[in-house]
């Protein structure tokens, strides 16, 4: 059935095309002509033939009124300032139905057209009310149940909406892994916080569905069928034809997405309830059911243009404007609430003015409530940090028996064994800590039988089977989606990232995902992670840029993120530990990098002399968040700040330093690198003398930049002072790759160019 036409009034040209459209809804219901039919039971289909029942459909026209009011009333309170944010849902109401034929503990991932799924989610919990909690998020109060005010978002802890980012296609990857994870938790033993036979929702837009972020999630989900592995999740395209101004050719995502083999296809009709509701209600059965990734295409169409900000008339004849018009949704569910007899004309306005009344009133009622003012608020959930509760969770060490069946022995044990290097220390402490966290996985390129290209989680897989370490396929924003995925449900994922360089093109699942989950939903959402990269370079030339890559900076700007880097094994596994217990306490996610050419490295100053090697440390030891290790702490004519490759140059520089200067060298291994310790930096940049800082990173923006700047606030900046620092370039291949990054020589020289200060 095709929406009604509307009228065309002589206001066709009017500027605000939004009081066009409301207009629109009242003259069509005023001006409706037909003969209502005998009106129908709640439980009797709204239309002769439909799926909708009229109690259905009484409901989802009223979750319809509440979004589209709510847009029209933040056309309106924008400019008054009482509202910050217009992009809004006309058109798409529809996606109400998809809201009542699932569960509110099904876990969605929503389109920010989503304001009829919201209103009609709503009603699965009583005492909720969508229209005052949407008012508050449109006036970004700090009593807005979501995010507190930090962002416009759809979004409730109750109902399992957890919001998004504005960046489109960024959660299709996340939605596919909490998919998969509510299968997995059955494998692995563990109790989901829904039910067993949940299925995961998410909505985006036909534009979106082209992005590269999309098509990894649609191609894994593809993937994932394909091995007859299960992945419940329902993809809803909402297709109103159109990305802000650039149309989506007709007829395009029905044929790419229509015969894709291991994601079912449906459609249904989102303008019309009537037709829509059967074709929506065969997909969630079908996934449900079939627990099989399953592709809604759903008719939607846009009115009111991308957002408030958007004037079409600049840029859109009135002619296909108009046209846009007469498919509002609206339109069609007020005839058949009027052909249905199930409202007469005036009933039908007063509930449409009503409806305007209470979303106006809400958000004046919104308006007056506080506002996030204090700059400690605004921070609180990003980086939650309960440091006793942490300390207590890293220490935490009752799972004595577990080691021993894994490890085999007492004797066997890694701490009754010899020092060792630190590839081997990290791997013992991964097998402790899967001991420790039955809810622990690990995943990535390579990682299952073969252990990693270096070997580091050899034995894992052996140890703990193909549902808690696997292989992947290849693909890094995937990787990362899964384990927001696993997180999501309670799990403890640890992805792992081959190399520093391959984390770049996936970097926004971190970056814009991960890390802002508990920022914009004030804290109630949690994905906590540990992500495991192989890292940087002095890999002898071997390898080039993409095995070498010392771009730190693109991890340590981003907010929220841990980011830790130990230089031996010993400091790996008690690094690891607090990682892991800052997840679990606290909801952390984790950047673990590992310097590969110290993977392997055995001595410090002599061959054979075996000084890098380490014992392991007792399941009960661990470090605290930011805490250095000092080397020769008694020394203070200069001391040298470093961290991973810099740390073995640093020390056998400062031998060589203390032999042409006459200085006694203190050595910093700063560890962690985000936050970094600022308060460390200034305590050994006031006791010594000399300051030099040895960053294999870049010289801008890298790891250096942020230690000079905390020996400067700390005031020490007129002391003698140096940076030896990587270039601004990739690296190079073979002997070359040496001029770009720091040397021992380097140091010493810059400690003789140091002497130099008075
Ligand atoms: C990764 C990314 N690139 C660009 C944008 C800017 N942007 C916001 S919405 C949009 C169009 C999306 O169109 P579609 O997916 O069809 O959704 P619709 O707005 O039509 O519902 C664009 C380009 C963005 N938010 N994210
Ligand atoms: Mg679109």
């Amino acid at each position: 059935m095709s929406a009604a036409t509307p009228l065309i009034p002589a206001r066709q040209k009017d500027v605000n095309r939004a009081k066009v459209c409301d207009d629109n809804f009242i003259e069509f219901v005023q001006g409706w002509q037909g003969r209502p039919e005998p009106r129908p039971a709640p439980h009797e289909p709204v239309l002769e033939g439909s799926a909708c029942t009229a109690a259905d459909f009484l409901d989802l026209f009223e979750s319809q009124l509440v979004s589209r009011h709510l847009d029209l009333m933040a056309r309106v309170l924008r400019v008054q300032q009482k509202v910050f944010y217009t992009i809004g849902s006309s058109g798409h109401e529809g996606n109400a139905m998809v809201a009542r034929l699932t569960r509110h503990t099904d876990p969605a991932f929503l389109h920010y057209r989503s304001g009829g799924f919201m209103a009609e989610r709503f009603r699965k919990l009583p005492g909720m009310d969508p229209v005052m909690d949407s008012a508050l998020s449109f006036a970004a109060s700090s009593e807005d149940p979501i995010s507190g005010g930090r962002h416009k978002v759809w979004g409730s802890k109750p109902l399992w909406v957890l919001p998004q980012t504005s960046t489109i296609a960024s959660h299709l990857p996340k939605a596919l892994g909490t998919a998969i994870a509510i299968e997995q938790a059955r494998r692995i033993g563990h109790a989901l916080p829904i039910p067993d036979d949940s299925i995961a929702i998410c909505s985006f837009g036909d534009a979106s569905s082209n992005h590269a972020t999309a098509q990894t999630a649609f191609n894994t989900a593809q993937w994932t069928a394909y091995q007859k592995l299960q992945a419940p999740v329902l993809y809803v395209c909402e297709d109103n034809g159109i990305g802000i101004s650039v149309k989506t050719p007709g007829g395009w995502i029905a044929n790419a997405f229509r015969d894709r083999h291991g994601l079912d296809y449906f459609y249904a009709d989102g303008l019309d309830i009537a037709e829509g509701y059967g074709q929506v209600q065969a997909a969630v059965e079908h996934c449900r059911r079939s627990r099989r990734p399953t592709f809604l295409h759903l008719r939607t169409t846009r009115i009111m243009g991308h957002a408030g900000t958007d004037f079409e008339i600049e840029w859109r004849s009135f002619e296909e404007l108009m046209a846009v018009e007469a498919s509002d949704p609206l339109l069609r569910s007020a005839q058949i609430a009027l052909q249905s007899g199930l409202m007469g004309k005036d009933e039908l306005l007063a509930r449409y003015e009503a409806m305007r009344q209470r979303c106006f009133a809400a958000a004046e009622e919104a308006d007056r409530k506080p506002k996030l003012t204090d700059l400690a608020e605004v921070m609180r959930p990003l980086a939650p940090y309960t440091p006793d509760r942490v300390a207590a969770e890293a220490a935490r060490s009752d799972y004595a028996e577990k080691r021993l069946a894994v490890f085999g022995s007492e004797a066997k044990l890694p701490e009754n064994q010899p020092p060792r290097h630190l590839a081997i220390q990290i791997n013992q402490a991964l097998h402790d800590l899967f001991c420790k966290y039955p809810e622990a996985l690990l995943f990535g390129e390579d990682v299952a039988q073969k252990g990693g290209v270096y070997t580091v989680t050899k034995g894992l897989h052996k140890a703990f089977k193909n549902a808690r370490v696997f292989n992947t396929l290849l693909d890094e924003t995937m990787i990362l989606g899964l384990a927001q995925g696993y997180a999501n449900v309670g799990m403890l994922p640890m992805p792992e990232i081959q190399y520093l360089a391959y984390f770049h093109n996936a970097c926004d699942q971190i970056r814009g995902e991960a890390c802002s989950l508990q920022f914009f939903s004030n804290g109630q959402f949690r994905n906590p992670m540990v992500m495991r990269i192989a890292s940087l370079g002095y890999q002898r030339g071997f390898g080039g840029h993409f095995h070498n890559d010392n771009s730190i900076t693109a991890l340590r700007d981003i907010p929220g993120l841990v980011v830790g880097c130990p230089s031996r094994g010993d400091d790996a596994a008690t690094m690891l530990r607090t990682m892991m217990a800052l997840a679990k306490v606290d909801g952390r996610v984790c950047a673990f990098l590992e310097p590969i050419a110290l993977y392997m490295t055995k001595d410090l100053y002599e061959a054979g002399d075996g000084e890098w090697l380490t014992a392991y440390p007792a399941p009960d030891q661990a470090m605290v968040l930011g805490e250095e290790r000092v080397y020769f702490p008694e020394a203070t004519d200069l001391v040298i700040f470093s961290f991973g490759n810099g740390l073995p140059m640093s020390l056998r520089a400062a031998r060589e330093i203390e032999r042409a200067q006459g200085w006694r060298v203190r050595v910093v291994d700063l560890r962690w690198l985000q936050p970094l310790n600022t308060e460390a930096i200034a305590r050994h940049a006031m006791q010594c003398a000399r300051i030099l800082v040895v960053d294999e990173g870049r010289r801008s923006a890298g790891v250096g930049e942020g230690i000079i700047t905390a020996v400067v606030e700390a005031g020490q900046g007129a002391k003698p002072l140096r940076r030896v620092v990587g270039e601004d370039t990739y690296t190079p291949l073979a002997g070359a790759a040496f001029l770009v990054i720091p040397s021992e020589a380097d140091i010493v020289a810059m400690a003789a160019d140091l002497a130099k200060d008075r």
